[in-house]
């Protein structure tokens, strides 16, 4: 899932987004109760709607992004307070809330809100935060009132294996539309982040989808498909993008860099988007190196094509039998 954090793709129109593959986008609860307000999004006749996606989105709960982005949050048994980075005023988000916002956005996928701590943190922390989760999820089941909507549950635990297997049996026992891991790309690791994958996405039901938030490279997607996983969500393409940075065949180019001046192939001539298609990988250079907004959607365009792309050849191989074959290269752990 591209990130479309306050209802856009950024630099992308609908149209852009849709040719490069991508299905489902993701948009924030915190970000868009900030700004314009869910009351706006529903008078614009809901998420979908108003932001002209007609395919299926997903809502984050918003406790990440509290927790990540506002200053002077206090967390309660009650919820998360936080000061309004807009205006300075004191928000309050807890379980029931969060809901009731993404019930009015109207996202296909709605999230449960959880508590994801940082790394590194105490174990005692950590145990704290899993069981709050665990209890805030039951009050997001209580109070999600749109059963089209589809309330997945998020496993917390950070690195402890024990506190993670506890996590997904007590969520799988809710029998929940489908289930999330969290708590991981934290700061961990990379070593760090596959253990705690493969021990923890197994745990989850394999009829239901089951999700990896915030992550990832090349690497760690390939590494927690054959654990289990089927959906991710991920900014890295997108915000590599603005800075003018292409992903090409696992590599990161600058596109600012010299070498590209007089460099007058596509950036990947096997790549079917449109800015492979049409543009040079000079022309994008000087866009780049002019700020011109163009250059941001163009790359924006390849990047998320390129990551859409490595899922698309990874679901083929799933499906011929030769995926532990075709992406060895990606799935040996050594030089993680
Ligand atoms: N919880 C929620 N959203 C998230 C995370 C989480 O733990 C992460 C952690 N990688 C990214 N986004 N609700
Ligand atoms: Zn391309």
């Amino acid at each position: 899932m591209p990130v479309g954090t306050l209802a856009n793709v950024k630099t992308l129109t609908p149209a852009q987004l849709r040719d490069t593959g991508a299905q489902m986008i993701l948009s924030n609860t915190y970000h868009l109760h900030l700004q314009p307000g869910e009351g706006i999004v529903a008078g614009g006749g809901g998420l979908h709607k108003f932001m002209g996606w007609d395919g299926p989105i997903l809502t984050d709960s918003g406790g990440f992004q509290v927790f990540s982005l506002s200053e002077m949050r206090k967390i309660s048994e009650r919820g998360v307070k936080f000061r309004s980075p807009h205006d300075g005023q004191i928000i309050e988000l807890t379980p029931e809330r969060s809901i009731e916002i993404q019930n009015t956005l109207g996202a296909d996928i709605i999230m449960a809100f959880d508590e994801c701590p940082p790394y590194p943190v105490s174990r005692e922390e950590v145990e704290t935060a899993t069981e709050r989760t665990y209890r805030w999820l039951l009050r997001c089941i209580e109070t999600h009132k749109r059963p089209e909507q589809a309330l997945f549950g998020i496993v917390q635990g950070g690195i402890y294996s024990d506190l993670r297997s506890r996590a997904a049996n007590a969520l799988t026992e809710l029998d929940l539309p489908g289930y999330a891991i969290g708590g991981v790309s934290v700061g961990e690791e990379p070593e760090l982040i596959h253990e705690i994958v493969r021990v923890t996405a197994p745990l989850l039901p394999v009829n239901k989808p089951r999700y990896l938030m915030g992550v990832g490279t090349y690497r760690e997607i390939a590494i927690a498909i054959a654990a289990g996983i089927d959906l991710f969500d991920c900014v890295i393409p997108t915000r590599w993008a603005r800075h003018g940075t292409a992903m090409v065949r696992g590599e990161r180019w600058n596109l600012k860099n010299a070498r590209f001046r007089e460099d007058f192939q596509p950036l990947d001539a096997d790549c079917p988007c449109y800015t492979c298609k049409n543009f040079t990988r000079a022309y994008i250079s000087h866009l780049v190196r002019s700020q011109e907004i163009l250059a941001y959607t163009l790359l924006s365009i390849h990047n998320i094509t390129e990551i859409i792309h490595f899922t698309q050849k990874i679901r083929q191989s799933i499906l011929q039998g030769s995926f532990a074959t075709d992406f060895a290269r990606w799935l040996n752990t050594d030089n993680s």
